[in-house]
């Protein structure tokens, strides 16, 4: 196999081991993990039979502990690090107009003091990257002033910038709407590259998969954005309809492996390239723990598929105009099966051919089980 794959590494949100549903009902699955430290036990569990994660984003302050230097000890101890640190500035009423867009300075001081407690987190847990996701937006035309909106979310950006420690990075996450329905403050990768680049060189954008508009070209914003240099993670989930948070790959795997086309042509599979792989996902009726293993299994898979692109054949293909031949090189990658190799390749690194037969195998489900009562939601509504 290619050697890339034995470096890739794919970030899991604490949230996904969490109970989590829609506005209709939240069901609650058993062996919830009630504790964030059995969050992280829950995603080293993943990481143990993938080789895959080795590191878990937090979000604060749904994963709020009073040392976070122990949080990381502890994280260490299971075989992982603590990664992301996701700030949340929309479920407090004070927000209801907006955080760090709001009119009023002493709400915006309030959202900005709340990305620095981040920040301070980030200094314990270790952290390189500090993500925003706002839902700062308006339901109806007049409702707010767009362009002032805009000013006041630079200035409050600007502030949390000058905080971050020299190693430290902000990536700016857009979504095209929800929960705001006429206009979003961060709508999309041009607004957040806007945004993110008066900021400095340590500011970068957030593409999350399912934050488009249903037909957007997604491999082509990350071609745009590894081009001038400012993709700084990824959020993978798919999607039918709106924000579904499904499991990567699982709606359109043709889409997930046209973005990793342009992940390898961009150089973003070399981990010095800065590019974080993380998921952003919702386990509402399946078992969380073999959920997230079927997710970076299907990065792992789709990754091993793009990596067999004839690239020399490829350029050639396109240089003489060969339409039919370029695309036919393309999908020759695509439909070429690669999980008996990546099976055999795990095995040869020590690791379960069929990670998820080992996990059902293993005993740790039941065990989680038996042990756990009363777990926790993943946040909303918590
Ligand atoms: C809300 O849309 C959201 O799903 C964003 O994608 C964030 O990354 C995530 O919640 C966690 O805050
Ligand atoms: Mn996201
Ligand atoms: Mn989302």
């Amino acid at each position: 196999m290619e050697p890339a794959l034995a470096s890739q590494a794919i970030e899991l949100p604490s949230w996904a081991f969490g109970n989590s549903g829609t506005r209709f009902k939240v069901f609650g699955t058993p062996g919830t993990p009630r504790t964030v430290q059995e969050k992280i036990a829950d995603a080293a569990t993943v990481h143990r039979f993938t080789g895959l994660a080795p590191t878990v984003a937090l979000h604060i302050p749904w994963d709020h502990v009073d040392d976070y230097t122990a949080l990381r000890r502890h994280a260490e101890d299971h075989g992982v690090a603590l990664g992301t640190i996701n700030s949340n500035t929309f479920q407090d009423d004070v927000y209801k107009f907006g955080s760090l867009t709001h009119v009023d300075p002493a709400v915006r001081q309030q959202a900005v003091d709340h990305h620095l407690a981040c920040i301070d987190v980030m200094d314990a847990t270790g952290s390189r990257d500090l993500k925003i996701w706002l839902a700062d937006g308006t339901n109806y035309p007049g409702q707010g002033d767009l362009r002032g909106r805009q000013d006041r979310l630079a200035e409050s950006l600007a502030t949390i910038y000058d905080r971050l420690g020299p190693e430290q990075r902000l990536v700016l996450e857009y979504k095209f709407f929800e929960p705001a329905f006429y206009h979003t403050d961060v709508p999309d990768w041009g607004t957040s590259l806007v945004q993110v680049t008066a900021l400095g060189e340590r500011a970068m954008v957030c593409l999350d998969t399912g934050h488009h508009a249903p037909g957007t070209n997604i491999e082509f914003i990350v071609m745009q954005l590894l081009r001038v240099g400012r993709l700084g993670s990824f959020d993978f989930n798919s999607r039918f309809y709106a924000d579904d948070d499904l499991i990567v790959g699982a709606a359109d795997p043709f889409q997930l492996f046209r973005i990793l086309v342009e992940v390898i042509r961009g150089g973003a599979m070399d981990p010095a390239s800065g590019v974080a792989f993380m998921l952003d996902q919702c386990h509402n009726v399946e078992l969380k723990i073999p959920g997230q293993i079927r997710s970076v299994l299907n990065v792992q898979e789709m990754t091993a598929k793009a990596l067999l692109v004839d690239t020399d054949a490829l350029a050639e293909a396109q240089a003489a105009g060969d339409v039919l031949g370029a695309n036919g090189i393309l999908m020759d990658a695509f439909w070429t099966d690669v999980r008996p190799e990546l099976a055999r390749w795990r095995e040869s690194r020590g690791l379960p051919a069929d990670p998820m037969r080992a996990y059902a195998e293993s005993g740790y489900q039941q065990q989680i089980e038996a042990e756990r009562v009363g777990g926790q939601q993943a946040g909303w509504g918590a």
